[in-house]
């Protein structure tokens, strides 16, 4: 690893490449790399890309995890709003446990990241055995993993997934921005040109993005009770349409009627940018797989990418995506 200081403190365990075990050093000596958006080098495992660490959590889940009929997954493309959306599903499912109005409620001392683990970074990742007691029926989970890569029990089972995207070009933009965040002090930062060539090529934190959404996209015609597509420009648009949505789907169709909209009102406001970007826990906190809460939440705004594009940085990624679209009927909200 090129650590650009040596006087530097020790670099935090995500940017720590040698406690790997050395069955996934030897997997990672034979497989194609790139340079890496957070680490040094990005690895191509099973067509997509992605940490080294990551991978080997991504064996142990593959190898080890068993789905439950009753779980819900929520599946991103990595800087899509998964903190925002982990928010709103951990407020729906937890209604009766943790009602939205009292005051104790675990998003306000909690970030959503730790509410709801990625499958392959908490509880798998370094030969850790996860602990599934603590997670009352239905279990709520999240991960990154492109379909075909999901555990088999995931895709055999009836758990339900969530599955949720963002306009490409607003993706890239928070995802450079967050990956310089966490190399800064340690690694030299990426320059924009670089990451973004990287980007449109696929190389990008497990991606292709293109694939991996085409995937969920098809998967959710063919299956829509099992998979629910969102993007989060829909959520800005249309938040209590989109919630009351999530609610039918995941069939716990909160007390929204009841309440007239109050409990939707409370949920949103929660579990808005604004609320959550302004707790303790998210300004001075910082998870339990190291990076800090704050990085989570940058702007949270549909189009920053305009301020960071050059027309032709934006005329070539509009070319790849039509092509890479073509015929899916899937079309992205910019603005
Ligand atoms: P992850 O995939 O690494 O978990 P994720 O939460 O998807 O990250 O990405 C963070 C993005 O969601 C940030 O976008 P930005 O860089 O364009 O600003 C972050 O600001 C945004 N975000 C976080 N919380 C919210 C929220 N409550 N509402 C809307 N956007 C949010």
């Amino acid at each position: 690893m090129t650590i650009s200081q040596t006087s530097q403190p020790l670099p935090p365990k995500y940017l720590q490449e040698d406690d790997l075990s050395e069955e996934c050093k030897k997997l990672l000596s034979i497989l194609p790399k790139e340079k890496g958006w957070i680490e040094s080098y990005i690895y191509n495992y099973q067509g997509f890309w992605t940490s080294p660490r990551v991978i080997q959590g991504v064996i142990a889940c593959q190898q080890q995890f068993q789905a439950q009929d009753s779980d819900i997954i929520l599946v991103t493309t990595p800087k899509s709003g998964t903190t925002w959306l982990k928010s709103l599903l951990f407020s729906l499912v937890n209604q009766m446990k943790h009602p939205i109005f009292k005051q104790n409620h675990p998003l306000l001392v909690q970030n959503p990241h730790d509410l709801v683990p990625f499958l392959e970074r908490r509880p798998y990742v370094d030969g850790q055995v996860p602990n599934f007691s603590s997670f009352t029926s239905p279990r709520l989970l999240s991960t990154h993993l492109p379909y075909a890569s999901l555990p088999k029990s995931v895709q055999d089972s009836r758990t339900k997934l969530v599955y949720l995207c963002r306009n490409p070009s607003d993706t890239f933009i928070s995802m450079w921005h967050f990956s310089n965040s966490l190399r800064l002090g340690y690694l030299d930062t990426n320059s924009i040109e670089e990451m973004f060539d990287l980007f449109c090529k696929g190389v990008s934190l497990h991606g292709p993005f293109w694939n991996h959404v085409l995937d969920y996209w098809k998967e959710s015609i063919k299956k829509p009770h099992k998979v629910h597509f969102l993007m989060y420009e829909e959520i800005k648009e249309q938040p209590k349409i989109q919630l009351k949505r999530l609610a039918e789907f995941l069939e716990c169709p909160i007390s929204i009627e009841e309440e007239n909209g109050e409990v939707v009102d409370e949920i949103l406001r929660m579990c808005s940018f604004e609320n959550l970007s302004n707790l303790e826990v998210n300004i001075n906190g910082k998870l339990s797989t190291g990076p800090e809460n704050k990085l989570f939440f940058r702007k949270g705004e549909v189009g920053d990418w305009k301020n960071y594009f050059t027309i032709e940085m934006s005329e070539k990624l509009n070319h790849v995506v039509e092509q890479k679209f073509q015929g899916s009927g899937l079309k992205f909200l910019y603005t």
